[in-house]
């Protein structure tokens, strides 16, 4: 049997800080082969995204059943993904392959760039991910700014992110998992929440806040969940564990390898 690898669907990011460049590296970090198809080429650098070019459909899809047809895949993270046709080719690659109705899939719900500033996909996509693509994911990973642009609720409370997460599962998605950074409802920890399609809401262990605003974190933080889902970890053992693991690199491997934001580096200083 040959080795299963996991598959991250995500636009580039130059710089290596975030998107493909760093789902591939987190992939290896736990121990997989990662393989990759391109949804968009984003022209971007640490100080931010300055365009993109989405790949054409049918050409993000052939990539798809190249892969697909070849490589077993053990999870699937889906990234950025900027065009209502990119979202339908990748919704119509998982109705034309059902053998991956059980595999993980992580969906970042990437709305704009981590800073903030610049949108990463075009009018009417995130109302088409949440009717088609969002309803297939183990979990989502929503921020602040994109769970509310997703539901329509403002998120200032914990209960107001536990109504909004659960807005959101109308999707059909089996989890949320709501990443509270830019709320600062604690200031000294990140206190993330995991809510399931069967009702169970969770506030997670509270982990000690980075006080600078890092590039590339939600990228690292699907790929780690994705990931652990493939291990067969249970979904909340799995974010716990893609959370400590992120934490960990926040604290020990921050660089500013150009003059922007900071990125997770794995090289050793030279
Ligand atoms: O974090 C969102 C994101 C996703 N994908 C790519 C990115 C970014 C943020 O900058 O560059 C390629």
């Amino acid at each position: 049997m040959p080795q299963k690898a996991l598959l991250t669907i995500a636009g580039t990011d130059p710089s290596g800080g975030a998107g493909i460049q760093v789902d591939l590296q987190v992939f290896r970090d736990w121990g997989y082969h990662g393989v990759s198809t391109i949804t968009a080429v984003v022209t971007q650098n640490t100080g931010g995204v300055i365009s993109f070019d989405p790949c054409r459909e049918d050409v993000l899809r052939s990539q798809l059943d190249a892969i697909a047809d070849d490589v077993p895949i053990a999870g699937i993270k889906i990234g950025m993904l900027p065009t209502l046709e990119g979202v339908e080719a990748v919704d119509a690659f998982f109705d034309d392959h059902p053998e991956f109705s059980d595999t993980p899939l992580v969906i970042d719900t990437v709305l704009a760039s981590g800073s903030g500033d610049t949108d990463m996909t075009r009018l009417g996509v995130a109302e088409a991910m949440l009717d088609t693509l969002m309803g297939r994911a183990t979990v989502l990973t929503p921020n602040v700014p994109e769970i509310e642009r997703l539901t329509g609720l403002s998120v200032r409370s914990r209960d107001e992110a536990v109504a909004a997460s659960t807005e959101l599962l109308k999707c059909g998605a089996s989890a949320v998992l709501f990443k509270s950074g830019h709320m600062e409802i604690d200031e000294d920890d990140v206190e993330d929440l995991l809510v399931t399609a069967d009702g169970d809401a969770t506030w997670l262990e509270p982990l000690p806040r980075v006080n600078a605003s890092i590039h590339g974190t939600g990228c690292q933080l699907s790929s780690a969940v994705c990931a652990a889902l493939a291990d067969g970890m249970e979904l909340l053992d799995a974010v716990e564990a893609a959370r400590r693991y992120l934490n960990d690199l926040l604290h020990s491997n921050i660089r500013r390898i150009g003059k922007g934001r900071p990125v997770v580096v794995r090289a050793e200083e030279r």
